[in-house]
């Protein structure tokens, strides 16, 4: 593992109990996680369950004893490793946006295609079990022809105008902000539950603090945030459907909100991660009725704990990561692919380009 911070931590908790709930047909065992601070890598070794701990990543790429590479670092890191590891024969899962450009994105796919190895794209969402069930659904035509779908991912942690300047506010480290770090989540959930593309968008995009402290500086030491603070979009999806999209870290209250609402010709249905076990469908009739998605027969579900006890967020990554290993095991292409990541990159330079075709009313 490539990244120890955030997302290096709810990977490792998945690798680490993956065997522990599903029939597997291997074991992955945690050989070696690498970050630059060489104390802080050693003590989340220690922490999350990693043999050895070490400081530079092309070390970890040239072992024979890695079969495996999982890229946790930000964006502008993701296509140097992940070629490098695809070249040297690995398979590789990377998080998500898969690059901070489309020409990366681009270079990506290809290494990918080339193998051996095989290439996942962390979209883990698609790994909640109503959102898997949510697709189901759509695939057996209980929604009917689908008219609308309506996304959006709200968060507030950078509401305070003096919340320092983290990489994830960064152009240069992150590509985009709230359009490529959730942004990028909701397009691919999108195209996941309705099993249609985004084939066109048109969007906006606005910073509302330009200026932050710099992280370990003084409070009047800042520097300028140069990524969107909020992405509002709309397109078309390849089925007919017309999409909303809305991406913000600027939404009061809203904590991890990543919702979506399809409207069918026969039925719609709702989900809204800060309540994840339940999806909402509707016949057409009065209203919606609340599924809980924790039955034995849901997707994944049936691993953990009986009816009504519930999963988090962490349990996306160990679905993923099951995903992942079962799909090297058949000599299958995991799902979704850098060419998965690739596309989800091209509609959010679409939606970053997009802004001379919106007009101004008077
Ligand atoms: O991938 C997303 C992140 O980059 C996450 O699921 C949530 O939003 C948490 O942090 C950001």
């Amino acid at each position: 593992m490539i990244g120890y911070a955030f997302m290096g931590r709810v990977h490792s908790q998945a690798w680490r109990n993956v065997a522990a709930f599903f029939e597997l047909p291997a074991k992955p065992e945690m050989r070696v996680i690498c970050g630059r601070s060489k104390e802080a890598t050693e003590a989340a070794a220690a922490r999350m369950g990693w043999a050895e701990a070490v400081t530079d990543w092309r070390e970890v790429v040239a072992r024979d004893d890695v079969d495996i590479i999982d890229i946790c670092t930000p964006g502008d890191s993701h296509a140097e490793i992940a070629i490098a590891a695809l070249a040297a024969g690995k398979h590789v899962i990377c998080e998500k946006p898969l690059a901070n450009t489309v020409e990366e994105a681009i270079r990506m796919a290809e290494a990918a295609a080339r193998g051996p190895g095989k290439s996942m794209v962390a979209f883990n969402y698609r790994r909640v079990p109503a959102v898997a069930l949510a697709r189901q659904l759509v695939a057996e035509g209980r929604l009917g022809e689908i008219r609308h779908v309506r996304a959006q991912y709200l968060q507030d942690w950078i509401v305070d105008p003096d919340f320092p300047l983290v990489w994830r506010l960064r152009k240069d480290k992150a590509g985009s902000g709230a359009l490529g770090d959730i942004g990028a989540h909701i397009i691919d959930t999108a195209e996941f539950v309705t099993g249609q593309r985004v084939v066109g968008v048109t969007g906006l995009t606005e910073t509302f603090v330009k200026e932050r402290p710099l992280e370990g500086g003084s409070r009047t030491d800042r520097g300028t945030v140069t990524v969107d603070d909020a992405a509002l979009f709309v397109g078309r999806m390849s089925g007919g459907a017309l999409a909303s999209f809305e991406a913000t870290r600027f939404a009061t209250g809203r904590k991890n909100a990543l919702r979506i609402e399809l409207n069918g010709a026969l039925g719609s249905l709702y989900f809204d991660f800060e309540a994840m076990n339940e999806l909402w469908v509707s016949d057409g009739g009065a209203g919606f009725t609340r599924t809980l998605v924790t039955e034995p027969e849901h997707p994944y579900a049936g691993a953990w704990w009986p009816p009504g006890h519930g999963l988090g967020y962490e349990h996306t990554f160990t679905h993923e990561i099951k995903d992942f290993l079962e799909a090297i095991a058949a000599g299958a292409d995991p799902s979704p692919s850098f060419a998965d990541g690739l596309r989800v990159q091209r509609v959010l330079e679409a939606v970053e380009q997009s802004n001379g075709a919106y007009k101004e009313i008077p």
